[in-house]
Protein backbone atom coordinates (compact mmCIF):
# COMPACT_ATOMS: atom_id res chain seq x y z
CA UNK A 1 0.00 0.00 0.00
CA UNK A 2 2.66 2.87 0.84
CA UNK A 3 4.51 1.73 -2.07
CA UNK A 4 1.41 2.10 -4.62
CA UNK A 5 1.48 5.64 -4.13
CA UNK A 6 4.79 5.85 -5.59
CA UNK A 7 4.21 3.89 -8.56
CA UNK A 8 1.22 6.05 -9.59
CA UNK A 9 2.93 9.35 -9.41
CA UNK A 10 4.04 10.91 -12.59
CA UNK A 11 7.28 10.49 -12.38
CA UNK A 12 6.99 6.85 -13.47
CA UNK A 13 10.89 6.33 -13.97
CA UNK A 14 11.31 7.54 -10.18
CA UNK A 15 10.12 4.44 -8.74
CA UNK A 16 12.84 2.07 -9.62
CA UNK A 17 15.34 4.43 -9.40
CA UNK A 18 14.18 5.80 -6.12
CA UNK A 19 14.17 2.70 -4.42
CA UNK A 20 17.32 1.45 -5.04
CA UNK A 21 18.76 4.67 -4.18
CA UNK A 22 17.11 4.58 -1.39
CA UNK A 23 18.46 1.15 -0.01
CA UNK A 24 21.91 2.46 -0.75
CA UNK A 25 21.31 5.29 0.82
CA UNK A 26 20.45 3.18 4.15
CA UNK A 27 23.45 0.65 3.43
CA UNK A 28 25.65 3.03 3.68
CA UNK A 29 24.00 4.89 6.98
CA UNK A 30 24.34 1.38 8.51
CA UNK A 31 28.09 0.98 7.35
CA UNK A 32 29.20 4.72 8.14
CA UNK A 33 27.20 3.86 11.53
CA UNK A 34 29.26 0.76 11.88
CA UNK A 35 32.62 2.24 10.34
CA UNK A 36 31.93 5.16 12.74
CA UNK A 37 30.74 3.42 15.83
CA UNK A 38 33.77 0.51 15.49
CA UNK A 39 36.53 2.70 16.01
CA UNK A 40 34.97 4.96 18.91
CA UNK A 41 34.28 2.31 21.02
CA UNK A 42 37.68 0.12 20.67
CA UNK A 43 39.45 3.68 21.23
CA UNK A 44 38.11 4.16 24.34
CA UNK A 45 37.37 0.66 25.76
CA UNK A 46 39.68 -1.78 24.03
CA UNK A 47 37.78 -5.16 25.23
CA UNK A 48 41.37 -6.60 26.66
CA UNK A 49 41.24 -3.56 28.96
CA UNK A 50 37.66 -3.79 30.28
CA UNK A 51 38.85 -7.56 31.59
CA UNK A 52 42.10 -6.44 33.17
CA UNK A 53 40.63 -3.50 35.12
CA UNK A 54 37.62 -5.15 36.48
CA UNK A 55 39.03 -5.73 40.17
CA UNK A 56 37.75 -8.46 42.59
CA UNK A 57 37.05 -7.22 46.14
CA UNK A 58 37.54 -9.62 48.98
CA UNK A 59 37.21 -8.52 52.24
CA UNK A 60 38.64 -9.62 55.72
CA UNK A 61 38.84 -9.08 58.95
CA UNK A 62 41.82 -9.74 61.41
CA UNK A 63 39.90 -10.47 64.57
CA UNK A 64 36.78 -9.02 65.96
CA UNK A 65 35.01 -7.34 68.15
CA UNK A 66 34.81 -9.98 70.79
CA UNK A 67 38.53 -10.05 70.12
CA UNK A 68 38.24 -13.85 68.82
CA UNK A 69 41.92 -14.69 67.44
CA UNK A 70 40.86 -15.61 63.74
CA UNK A 71 40.59 -14.43 60.27
CA UNK A 72 37.08 -13.49 59.16
CA UNK A 73 36.72 -15.24 56.45
CA UNK A 74 39.69 -17.81 57.11
CA UNK A 75 39.81 -19.13 53.67
CA UNK A 76 40.20 -17.08 50.24
CA UNK A 77 40.08 -18.19 47.00
CA UNK A 78 41.56 -16.59 44.04
CA UNK A 79 41.81 -17.22 40.16
CA UNK A 80 45.28 -16.73 38.65
CA UNK A 81 45.80 -13.73 36.40
CA UNK A 82 42.60 -11.75 37.75
CA UNK A 83 42.95 -8.42 39.82
CA UNK A 84 41.44 -7.98 43.45
CA UNK A 85 41.15 -5.78 45.78
CA UNK A 86 41.94 -7.43 49.35
CA UNK A 87 39.98 -5.01 51.77
CA UNK A 88 41.48 -5.82 55.15
CA UNK A 89 40.31 -4.66 58.47
CA UNK A 90 40.88 -4.63 62.24
CA UNK A 91 38.02 -4.38 64.42
CA UNK A 92 39.33 -5.86 67.31
CA UNK A 93 40.87 -4.64 70.20
CA UNK A 94 44.33 -5.66 69.76
CA UNK A 95 46.92 -5.75 66.67
CA UNK A 96 47.06 -8.14 64.20
CA UNK A 97 49.28 -9.34 60.89
CA UNK A 98 48.00 -10.45 57.92
CA UNK A 99 51.43 -12.72 57.17
CA UNK A 100 51.05 -15.04 53.97
CA UNK A 101 54.63 -14.94 52.24
CA UNK A 102 54.11 -17.70 49.88
CA UNK A 103 51.26 -15.95 48.70
CA UNK A 104 52.64 -12.57 48.22
CA UNK A 105 55.55 -14.38 46.61
CA UNK A 106 52.85 -16.17 43.60
CA UNK A 107 51.18 -12.69 43.38
CA UNK A 108 52.08 -9.16 41.54
CA UNK A 109 51.14 -6.47 43.80
CA UNK A 110 50.08 -3.52 42.37
CA UNK A 111 49.81 -1.17 45.68
CA UNK A 112 48.99 -1.40 48.95
CA UNK A 113 46.99 1.58 50.55
CA UNK A 114 46.79 2.22 54.37
CA UNK A 115 45.89 5.39 55.84
CA UNK A 116 47.53 8.18 53.66
CA UNK A 117 50.23 6.11 52.69
CA UNK A 118 50.73 4.29 49.24
CA UNK A 119 53.03 1.23 49.35
CA UNK A 120 54.57 -0.32 46.48
CA UNK A 121 56.45 -3.12 46.01
CA UNK A 122 57.19 -6.63 47.63
CA UNK A 123 54.82 -7.18 50.83
CA UNK A 124 54.92 -10.19 52.99
CA UNK A 125 53.55 -9.10 56.23
CA UNK A 126 50.94 -5.90 56.99
CA UNK A 127 50.23 -5.08 60.39
CA UNK A 128 47.20 -3.72 60.94
CA UNK A 129 46.61 -1.77 64.64
CA UNK A 130 42.88 -1.53 66.19
CA UNK A 131 40.64 -0.23 63.42
CA UNK A 132 43.49 0.10 60.96
CA UNK A 133 42.05 -0.49 57.38
CA UNK A 134 44.49 -1.55 54.21
CA UNK A 135 43.88 -2.51 50.75
CA UNK A 136 46.08 -4.72 48.65
CA UNK A 137 45.65 -4.50 45.12
CA UNK A 138 47.36 -7.81 43.64
CA UNK A 139 47.07 -10.37 41.18
CA UNK A 140 47.78 -13.95 42.18
CA UNK A 141 49.40 -15.51 39.39
CA UNK A 142 50.70 -19.28 40.42
CA UNK A 143 48.18 -21.34 41.45
CA UNK A 144 48.87 -23.12 44.50
CA UNK A 145 47.65 -23.25 48.24
CA UNK A 146 49.29 -21.06 50.47
CA UNK A 147 48.51 -20.77 54.40
CA UNK A 148 48.10 -17.55 55.95
CA UNK A 149 48.17 -16.70 59.28
CA UNK A 150 48.96 -14.18 62.29
CA UNK A 151 52.47 -14.02 63.30
CA UNK A 152 51.83 -12.10 67.09
CA UNK A 153 53.25 -14.46 69.46
CA UNK A 154 50.39 -17.11 70.19
CA UNK A 155 47.84 -16.16 67.52
CA UNK A 156 49.21 -18.92 65.32
CA UNK A 157 48.00 -21.43 68.12
CA UNK A 158 45.22 -20.09 69.11
CA UNK A 159 43.85 -20.50 65.53
CA UNK A 160 44.14 -17.65 63.79
CA UNK A 161 45.18 -19.14 60.52
CA UNK A 162 43.53 -18.95 56.98
CA UNK A 163 44.11 -21.16 53.51
CA UNK A 164 44.77 -19.22 50.97
CA UNK A 165 44.16 -20.93 47.09
CA UNK A 166 44.79 -19.34 43.49
CA UNK A 167 42.98 -21.66 40.62
CA UNK A 168 44.32 -21.63 37.18
CA UNK A 169 41.66 -19.22 35.91
CA UNK A 170 40.93 -19.55 32.10
CA UNK A 171 44.00 -17.67 30.50
CA UNK A 172 42.39 -16.42 27.31
CA UNK A 173 45.01 -13.66 26.83
CU1 LIG B 1 46.61 -11.81 65.59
Amino acid sequence: MTVLPIMRSPLKLFPRLLLPTLFSLLLSLALGLGWLGSPVLAGTIPPATVAAQSVTEIKVSLGNLANELKFIPSRLDFVAGKQYKLVLDNPSPQKHYFTAKDFADASWTSKVEAGKVEIKGAIHELELKPTAEAEWILTPMKPGTYQLRCTIPGHTEAGMTGTITISAGAQSV
